[in-house]
């Protein structure tokens, strides 16, 4: 008798991972964005977080392009170049109650887009923002961005001779509350930094180093996958334990920090390095200076306030979100307007 096959594994709200995919990648096999859009979709299915409550947004890029990859039961908008921050802004402050995610690109973000990306941190709009950085503009053939490193060069030879944009030193210093680098390749260390990134209560900037591997995984590229495996410099060993499951190990506080995250979920940092205080602003921005100095590449929490307001709590919008608000509640009555008028008589 055949035996029958085993129910596919559900989260806690019943679904499976399959209702959490997207559409066929069409980028390149190989490209580190589709490492990363499977680890999002693994991240929201994870926490079992509903689909059509989170709404997704992008810019124009290869990266720009993977939203479509993933969760395509969620809402989603493909904004213009470098303009996703003023569409995420807007689409959250008529309705708070979407989660929301951006992925752009190191193009999208740090060089047509830096004006935009500034205020979206400094701003601490309540989302996670992936940037999947390759050095290069993927899409328009592989011309150096602006967070390609000095001295690294294309495959025709040309070296980059300009410093480069360190977008998590950017948001550190802009007051960004989570702040992580991490890697395509690193499995382990992505899901856990984006499961607390997704459940962070402001801002959450995640630079993923993510190799074109059609335009910059060759030798003399400090974004490819060979040169990120060998200059890796990991800060913490990291374990996320979402707010509904029990945290039952036992962790020596000497070597661990545990940061309890806006949810009542739970990021803990074994330490690599012993000094690391990623509660520190002051400290991440000298690392960070260290580690270029050194070459090598920084990867992990870099900086987290989980008890900082964002934006929509700092403007003191009502609960319900104004969308579903019906239009006497947003809108005044006439005799609200009379009676400003009269105050002026
Ligand atoms: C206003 C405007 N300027 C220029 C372009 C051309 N363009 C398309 S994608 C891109 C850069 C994409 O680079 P990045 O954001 O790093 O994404 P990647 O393809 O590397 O993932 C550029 C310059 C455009 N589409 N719109
Ligand atoms: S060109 Fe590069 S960034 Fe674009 S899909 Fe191919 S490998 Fe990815
Ligand atoms: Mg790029």
């Amino acid at each position: 008798m055949a035996v029958p096959a085993a129910a596919p594994k559900t989260n806690r709200i019943g679904l499976t991972v399959v209702e959490y995919k997207g559409g066929k990648t069409t980028l390149c096999a190989g490209c580190g964005h589709n490492a990363i859009s499977e680890r999002i979709l693994e991240a929201y299915f994870d926490l079992g977080i509903q689909p059509e409550k989170v709404a997704k947004f992008s810019g124009i890029g290869c990266s720009s392009k993977s939203p479509a990859y993933f969760m395509s039961r969620s809402h989603s908008f493909n904004a213009v170049h470098g303009r996703m921050p003023s569409v995420a802004t807007g689409a959250l402050l008529a309705n708070k109650a979407l989660r929301a995610i951006g992925v752009s690109g190191d193009g999208d973000s740090a060089s047509i887009g830096i004006g935009q990306f500034v205020h979206l941190m400094r701003r601490n709009l309540p989302m996670t923002y992936v940037i999947e950085n390759n050095g290069v503009y993927g899409l328009t053939k592989g011309q150096f961005s602006a967070t390609a490193d000095p001295g690294s060069t294309l495959k025709t030879g040309a070296v980059n001779d300009l410093p480069a944009i360190d977008t998590c030193a950017l948001a550190i210093q802009l007051g960004a509350t989570f702040v992580g680098r991490s890697f395509s390749g690193d499995k382990k260390q992505l899901s856990a930094m984006l499961r607390a990134a997704i459940v962070h209560r402001g801002i959450a900037l995640l630079d993923v180093i993510s190799p074109c591997v059609t335009f910059n995984d060759h030798e003399g590229s400090t974004k490819s996958y060979s040169y990120v495996k060998e200059h890796d410099e990991p800060l913490q060993d990291l374990l996320f334990v979402p707010a509904f499951e029990d945290i039952s190990v036992e962790y020596d506080p000497g070597s661990t920090i545990d940061v309890t995250m806006h949810d009542g979920s739970r990021l803990r940092l074994k330490k690599l390095e012993e000094t690391y205080d990623p509660t520190d602003r002051a400290t991440a921005l000298a690392r960070l200076m260290e580690a270029s100095e050194k070459e090598s590449v920084l990867t992990g929490v870099l900086f987290v306030d989980p008890k900082a307001a964002d934006f929509l709590t700092r403007l003191g919008t009502v609960d319900e979100p104004l969308s579903t608000l019906p239009g006497e509640r947003v809108r005044p009555p006439p005799s609200a307007l009379d009676a400003i008028n009269a105050s002026f008589r």
